[in-house]
């Protein structure tokens, strides 16, 4: 890989703003977490000190973003920051028709409820939990069709997002391609770790979609990030700007959904993109009901141009460099602490490895979650579960899904904190590692019947 031979890359923009973080005691913690139910997203932000929970609307705004709000046109209707929004995810992502939503669940909710019928399925490269929510509540049955490399926490694949063809053909086989909705496919899979495919795999899986007619829906959310590890690592592409790389990306699907509090460097948005005139039109017709008016799905027209100067922003090559690259430097620096992380490490946050983190706590005491816990209260430092607990429950049997993957996920906001942050973050992990023996298992007392991580609330198991 020739990303390995590389120069320091220091972030392309300095700092003008800054916002002041509270230290906290260790006893303070503990008292936090215990009426927090050891579930880190039930904390009060003001309690943390590094906040690493998610990635999500957690960005930086550019002094340009910040001028563009100012801007906001707040018409009810045809709001002119709509009109820059749609022309600049035509320029950069390449779709015709945009509609705005207040968030990615709200493009997933539409585009599952106009896209499936009951009983069909949707093959994604791994699930992800509003995603498949969505999925499910419109009668659609989810189908994992990655790679099973990606299921493996130590597998070095640099494209542990490739769609796995067979397990597509199998389906295919198995139930006929009228039962299949369309193929929802994520760059820099989220619960995989972060990890991107390759553009000659998304070449092969286009081509398959077409053979069967199937369309590919993209989950556009961290597709950047996607893009420049195509760029390091993907014969054909080095040298090549992210933004030429994304075009063509994108120019396989038919359409996504979009999360704009990722990629989009903005704290709140996100719109459905698509080339389909007639699914844009029932997009619309939904919108109304949901959102608000197709010109504003949800969202200020200060909110539309944030996103509109974001979507520029988020293809500059040194921008997108440095970005990964932080995430990378947490990753190398865990690694020299001894903790066990997935490897190779993601895009938008490292994957701490519970299961041999704490090969001592079996999974049905919540490993992660127990990890997640004890890093806030050694350092403030704010991670969140990603194993059974996100998982769920498999509708069909109500038993525990139990994914292979049981992680903390160290998730870097963009352009929010500097890798002196990153080495407090990974102090504290590497302490811990040291100190595993100490950490124990949790139990469920509260469970919320949909998406229970966000709320669930556990205690520890007292031998
Ligand atoms: O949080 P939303 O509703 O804007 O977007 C939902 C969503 C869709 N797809 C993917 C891949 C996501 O990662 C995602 C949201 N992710 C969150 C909140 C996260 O912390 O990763």
């Amino acid at each position: 890989m020739a990303s390995m031979q590389k120069r320091t890359i220091a972030e392309p923009y300095r700092i003008k703003v800054v916002e002041p973080l509270r230290m906290t005691t260790r006893e303070y913690r503990e008292e936090r977490i215990r009426e927090a139910g050891y579930n880190t997203f039930l904390l009060r932000s003001e309690d943390v000190y590094i906040d690493l929970l998610t990635d999500s609307g957690t960005s930086a705004m550019s002094d340009n973003q910040w001028a563009g709000m100012m801007l906001g046109d707040e018409a009810y209707a045809g709001s002119r920051n709509f009109y820059h929004l749609e022309a600049a995810v035509q320029e950069i992502y390449g779709f015709r028709y945009v509609v705005p939503t207040h968030q990615g669940r709200a493009a997933e909710h539409i585009t599952s409820q106009l896209r499936i019928k009951r009983g069909q399925y949707v093959p994604m490269n791994m699930y992800f939990t509003t995603t498949r929510e969505h999925v499910e509540r419109a009668g659609g049955i989810f189908y994992d069709c990655i790679i099973d490399e990606a299921h493996d926490p130590q597998n070095p694949h640099p494209f542990k997002g490739n769609v796995d063809l067979a397990k597509l053909d199998h389906l295919v086989q198995e139930k006929g391609r009228d039962q299949i909705a369309y193929l929802s496919i994520a760059p820099c899979v989220n619960m995989a770790g972060g990890q991107p495919f390759s553009m000659a795999n998304l070449r092969e899986v286009a081509a398959w979609a077409d053979r069967h007619g199937i369309p590919i829906i993209f989950d556009a959310t961290r597709a950047v990030e996607n893009a420049y590890f195509i760029q390091q690592r993907e014969p054909g592409y080095e040298g090549k700007p992210v933004r030429e790389i994304l075009r063509e990306m994108m120019s396989y699907g038919e359409g996504c959904t979009m999360s704009s509090k990722k990629d989009n460097l903005v704290n709140i948005g996100g719109f459905i993109a698509t080339n389909n005139e007639q699914f844009f039109t029932r997009a619309k017709e939904m919108v109304v009901v949901f959102e608000g008016l197709h010109t504003y799905g949800g969202l200020a027209g200060r909110d539309m141009e944030a996103i509109a100067r974001g979507i520029y922003e988020m293809v500059d090559d040194l921008y997108i460099a440095s970005r990964v690259r932080q995430v990378e430097y947490l990753g190398g620096r865990l690694r020299e602490g001894g903790v066990p992380i997935v490897e190779p490490v993601g895009g938008h946050a490292v994957f701490v490895d519970a299961k041999r983190f704490l090969p001592h706590v079996p999974q049905e005491e919540f490993p992660a979650q127990a990890l997640a816990a004890a890093l806030y209260v050694d350092s403030g430092v704010r991670g969140m579960e990603r194993g059974i607990v996100s998982a769920g429950r498999d509708p069909a049997t109500g038993e525990h899904r139990r994914p292979n993957l049981e992680l903390v996920r160290l998730t870097v906001p963009r352009r929010v904190y500097t890798n002196l942050h990153m080495d407090v973050v990974a102090e504290s992990c590497a302490a811990l590692y040291a100190d595993r023996e100490s950490i124990r298992g949790l139990k469920m007392v509260y469970e919320p019947p949909e998406l229970r991580f966000f709320q669930a609330r556990f205690e520890p198991i007292v031998p």
